[in-house]
């Protein structure tokens, strides 16, 4: 094959991201269902709220907000995190961020693979959260050594995904043909399966320990277990949740409802209990798969992060336990002091904008471009929030937490080992705060440099 005949990475992503709800769809209905209030409820906000509207149009994201979500998979080895690095890299999504979760209680370390340019991002954001287990925190070391054996047992994936990963990294890319194949090869490490590799007692030992292990180790591959669609009203998907059939979890984990919403709020419906052949052939069940939403905000600084785990850290004392309402209340009070007025969040540099020029911008002579805030009053140029793309640890945990029993939640001794999962993971995972930091930085020298004359 020949550069031209290749077809993009977006592409590709674009068909896995359809070929990959489709699949979760027919495997689990109420994610349908899910998929069908969010599109609802994002129709009703968009007629209510034209500003909305426009605004995700001239941002680029109301193409996207149909097609966009985010899956989670969870992963036994070094050797299975690396070909997924380089699966996903076939589709243009590369490591960014490294979210520690052990010290919630969860014994996973994790990053998010997702595309990192404007255009791809445009075109379809789609990202997968992706956990490695760490095996060195399971306590017994009978159960330890069990478990690392009944890994290296299995192969997650197809001779043929295998085989069109050589060839795209060979060829640099694949021709509309082998992409096809390559989505439908990659689709099925993701499947579910309703044997499990083990019998019921190893199931039982390791999920005692605890039960996302059983779920990393007892199985053929790292099953979806959730795709979460994008929502422009998280709070009234969270209300209607019921009466469409959905146990949705108690809280909405992240920020609080503002008016400009910030980082990322997320909430989920619980996991489902499906049964489960073991091995020996005996019946049991599992619990794993689940259906979560997601509403997403500006992306922060570091100022701007600081303060929001501040401010988060401090509500906790005051939000634990509370149902939704309150819970909300609460929170809200607790981050009275994070402004919600956009020219504040950048004059206090606490969150990332993208500047353009207006049509006012592109005819004005020469001006002093030194002020970007200057520019915006005289309607020169316009500050779109940067919309964040990645996860919270904080969230992440209480998705985990409330889809593996309440109970848990104990911090595990280990420490955060970042070198640890890029070794495992063969490659540095990208730092998502300079990417936001980048795009900031270009668009202001590209606007200066146009004003500048
Ligand atoms: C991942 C949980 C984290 C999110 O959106 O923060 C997550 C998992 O349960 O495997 O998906
Ligand atoms: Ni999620």
């Amino acid at each position: 094959a020949t550069a031209t005949d290749v077809v993009s990475a977006d592409e590709i992503r674009d068909r896995f991201s359809r070929a990959m709800s489709a699949m979760y769809q027919a495997e689990v209905p109420q994610y349908e269902t899910l998929l069908t209030l969010v599109d609802e409820v994002n129709r009703e906000t968009l007629a209510r709220d034209a500003a909305l509207a426009e605004r995700l149009e001239a941002f680029d994201e109301l193409n996207r907000l149909g097609v966009e979500r985010h899956g989670a998979i969870r992963v036994g080895s070094a050797e299975e995190l690396s070909m997924l690095r380089r699966l996903f890299a076939v589709m243009g999504m590369y490591p960014v961020g490294y979210y520690d979760l052990a010290e919630a209680g969860v014994p996973v370390h994790s990053t998010a693979f997702r595309p990192v340019d404007d255009a791809a991002l445009a075109r379809n954001p789609f990202r997968l959260f992706t956990s490695l287990l760490r095996l060195e925190l399971i306590e017994s070391e009978a159960l330890r050594e069990r478990a690392a054996a009944i890994l290296a047992e299995r192969d997650i994936f197809t001779r043929e995904a295998r085989e069109l990963i050589a060839l795209a990294e060979d060829q640099g890319g694949l021709t509309d043909e082998q992409a096809d194949r390559f989505v439908t090869a990659a689709l099925e490490t993701f499947r579910w399966h309703r044997d499990a590799t083990v019998d019921l007692d190893t199931y039982e030992a390791l999920n005692a320990e605890h039960r996302l292990i059983a779920d990393v180790v007892c199985f053929r591959g790292p099953h979806i277990n959730h795709l979460t669609p994008r929502t422009l009203d998280i709070d009234e998907v969270q209300r209607r949740m019921p009466a469409a059939g959905m146990n949705p979890k108690a809280v909405i984990e992240g920020p609080p409802r503002r008016d400009c919403p910030i980082l990322l709020r997320q909430t989920s419906f619980k996991a489902l209990e499906e049964p489960i052949r073991f091995a020996g052939d005996r019946q049991g069940t599992h619990t794993a798969r689940f259906g979560e939403i997601e509403q997403r905000g500006v992306a922060l600084t570091a100022e701007g992060r600081a303060l929001y785990d501040r401010l988060l850290a401090a509500s906790k004392e005051g939000t634990a336990g509370l149902a939704h309402e309150a819970h909300q209340q609460a929170l809200a009070e607790a981050f009275a002091d994070f402004p919600d007025d956009e020219a504040e969040l950048r004059r206090r540099g606490l969150a990332f904008f993208e500047y353009r020029l207006t049509d006012a911008g592109r005819a004005s002579g020469p001006v002093d471009a030194s002020d970007p805030e200057a520019l915006i009053a005289r309607g020169l140029v316009v500050a779109r929030p940067i919309t964040y793309e990645d996860f919270l640890p904080v969230s992440a945990a209480g998705i985990f937490q409330s889809n593996l029993g309440d109970g848990g939640g104990e911090a595990y001794a280990g420490h955060a080992n970042r070198a640890a999962f890029e070794a495992d993971l063969g490659a540095a995972v990208t730092d998502e705060l300079s990417l936001y930091a980048e795009r900031e930085r270009a668009s202001l020298a590209a606007v200066r440099e146009a004003l500048a004359g």
